[in-house]
């Protein structure tokens, strides 16, 4: 008994003392100390102040041994922190192994790494408004704008990081490609090079947002993740495998948005403001903003020529800053690349191969030596040696880099850029000459037409369907990436698409500029858009890659509203049943359609569901259009419709 009873006291005894402890030893200690002796870098993350005392979280990421070492600035809404830890890495190159950094580059050249939240974002204090516009103006009325943040960044950077020579040059991809142009209005004095690769310069016309009125509607999934939190932190559901069917069952733009919380946005609520290019979209064109302002820092410009979301950003600031380039400091490099194509290996973009590493050559003998010249103190021999061209012209279709004096221009000297024109013709061909191009008279068509109905319930895909929504994951099966290279034969196979092609060409037939689109089309309907398609079709057979045997390989594309046909800033029904002209640029190409190749072109009268649908009956504002205004309706492309090209080299038929 009394063993029980002592035995009864013991337990109680240790349940008592344990309870009366509350906790345990935590094996927690109060500060982890990371043991990063061993590494081959420094990081410091450091809050700088801007001039209206809000503060940017900055990574600074340093060679252990660097001394007088140029730092390499990437301001980003894309999170900072995750852009210096790809890897969980003693090793600088590893970690910088990731979107927008070209680590290899950066450890060759001794660089140290900085990488800024943009006010709004991530762990940067202040408000959050996309492709902030510049200070002082409707659009921003305070003191502050991304020129502003930069210039404090760099003055900042310049006096606190006692391993560097003080000097700053500033790269970055996309929206990180926008703010080194924003950078360069006011420059800071100790940035002394900017490389601003695949920017976003105008939403409206060409980058982004819309395409000459049409909007791409794929990007929806981007603003709500992009700008409802300061950590990217709400993310867009899938409710459907095919991403046509996303869209098709909501019907138009406005409504997705409104069912998935796009409304909630504040950007999105000044997209659906502003359908025209207006007071909202005209000051924000980053290409005029950098047109009033001195050429005073050596910029080399990136432009990818399958660039599937910002194809009109480079080119059209190259066009703009040029004229102001007294002193021959502004560079353009276009390669065979997707949109950041150029950050990785450029050997081939889907089935196109290009016969060698496009990307790795860009980054050793392009970027690396440019960079150098310019920051550091003392740039050895080869870098000093190394012939940076003003223009390096990737010629598609032959595969060779062409080194340019002036863009566009074929070649360095002895050939002509003239103006060609591509007419349609009777049964779907295609008549290629040195005809100069004419304005197309309005109503009196001279010529057959051919025609196709356009029927918004079954808008064209963009490409084959399922359609994987927008992402970069290949393995994923998100090839959004490399859209552009896909096969058009689908297409050329629908009733929808009007298809027309030359005859099997037997001498090389170079281009190298921005084709335009003249065309003279009836509409039954009273808006509509035009898709107008310039396509390399290969051989029936290619013995060494069998799968490109007849490919339809896109190489300038682009989509134009009918509403704007009278001007960007005006939405004009359209007169029904009245062939009227269009005209629109479409996309840089730098391309040769070789011997036993043809051209082909595709017309067309929507892109699904990248671009939004067009009711094809005027609607004051499209992003509100109800069901009952979608009608179908019949086109006319008349023949005397063609597409100006940009001939290089001898002349043609
Ligand atoms: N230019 C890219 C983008 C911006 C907005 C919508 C979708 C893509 C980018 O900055 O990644």
């Amino acid at each position: 008994m009394k063993k029980t009873a002592l035995t009864l006291a013991l337990i109680a005894g240790v349940f008592v003392s344990v309870h009366a402890q509350t906790s345990l030893p935590s094996e927690t200690p109060d500060e982890f100390k990371a043991p990063v002796d061993s590494f081959d870098y420094v990081k410091r993350t450091v809050m700088i102040p801007m001039r209206d005392g809000v503060k940017l979280n900055t990574v600074i990421v340093i060679p252990r041994k660097a001394r007088n070492a140029p730092m390499l600035l990437t301001r980003t809404p894309y999170n900072a922190v995750d852009m210096t830890a790809h890897a969980e890495s003693s090793q600088m190159e590893s970690i910088l192994q990731g979107y927008d950094n070209q680590p290899d580059v950066i450890a060759q050249g001794g660089y140290i790494r900085v990488v800024q939240d943009v006010r709004g974002k991530y762990g940067s204090e202040g408000d959050y408004v996309m492709n902030r516009p510049m200070a002082g103006t409707a659009l921003n009325p305070t003191a502050v704008d991304h020129s502003t943040d930069a210039w404090d960044t760099i003055e900042w950077l310049s006096k606190n990081v006692p391993e560097s020579n003080g000097k700053v040059g500033i790269i970055g991809g996309s929206y990180d490609g926008f703010l080194p142009l924003i950078a360069l209005v006011n420059p800071h004095p100790a940035l002394k090079v900017a490389v601003p690769m695949n920017p976003m310069v105008d939403g409206w016309r060409g980058d982004d947002w819309f395409h000459h009125g049409a909007f791409r509607q794929v990007n929806l999934s981007y603003i709500l993740e992009q700008v409802v939190t300061r950590r990217n932190e709400a993310r867009w559901f899938t409710s459907h495998y095919d991403d046509y069917d996303t869209f098709m069952r909501a019907g138009s733009a406005g409504e997705l948005a409104r069912q998935r919380g796009v409304d909630q946005a504040g950007f999105w609520r000044k997209v659906v403001a502003h359908p025209a290019y207006d007071e909202f979209w005209q000051p924000q064109a980053v290409d005029k903003i950098l047109a009033k302002q001195p050429v005073t820092v050596p910029t080399l410009l990136v432009h990818s020529l399958w660039d599937a979301e910002d194809i009109y950003g480079a080119i059209a600031v190259y066009k703009a800053i040029k004229p102001n380039d007294k002193d021959n400091k502004v560079f353009l490099v276009m390669g065979p690349w997707n949109h950041g194509g150029q950050d990785g290996d450029g050997s081939k973009l889907g089935p196109i191969k290009f016969g060698s590493d496009t990307g790795l050559y860009f980054r050793e003998q392009i970027l690396l030596p440019f960079l150098d010249r310019y920051l550091k103190d003392e740039p050895s021999p080869e870098t000093l040696a190394a012939k940076i061209a003003p223009v390096t012209a990737f010629e598609t279709g032959t595969n060779k880099w062409r080194a340019l004096d002036v863009w566009p221009s074929g070649c360095v000297s002895g050939c002509i850029t003239a103006p060609a024109t591509l007419k349609l013709a009777p049964n779907a061909k295609l008549s290629l000459s040195n005809a100069a191009p004419v304005a197309l008279a309005k109503p009196a068509q001279k010529e057959g037409y051919d025609e196709y109905v356009s029927d918004p319930t079954r808008p064209v895909p963009y490409r084959q369907r399922p359609i994987s929504p927008v992402g970069y994951d290949e393995a994923k099966g998100q090839t959004w990436p490399r859209w552009l290279v896909d096969d058009q034969r689908e297409a050329s196979g629908r009733t929808d698409v009007l298809t027309y092609t030359t005859g099997v060409l037997t001498a090389p037939v170079k281009i190298s500029g921005e084709p335009v689109a003249h065309l003279l089309a009836s509409t039954s309907g009273t808006d509509s858009d035009w898709v107008v398609k310039l396509i390399d079709v290969y051989p029936d057979q290619v013995g060494a890659q069998p799968e490109l045997g007849g490919y339809q390989l896109m190489v300038s594309a682009d989509i134009f509203r009918g509403r704007y046909r009278e001007g960007p800033d005006k939405a004009k029904a359209i007169a029904a049943n009245t062939a009227l002209p269009y005209r629109f640029a479409l996309p840089t190409a730098n391309h040769v359609f070789l011997p036993g190749h043809r051209i082909m072109v595709q017309i067309q009268s929507s892109w699904f569901p990248l671009y939004d649908r067009n009711p094809q009956t005027f609607v004051p504002n499209i992003f509100y259009a109800q069901p009952a205004d979608y009608k179908k309706a019949t086109q006319r492309i008349y023949h005397d419709s063609y597409i100006e090209l940009p001939l290089v080299g001898a002349s043609v038929r």
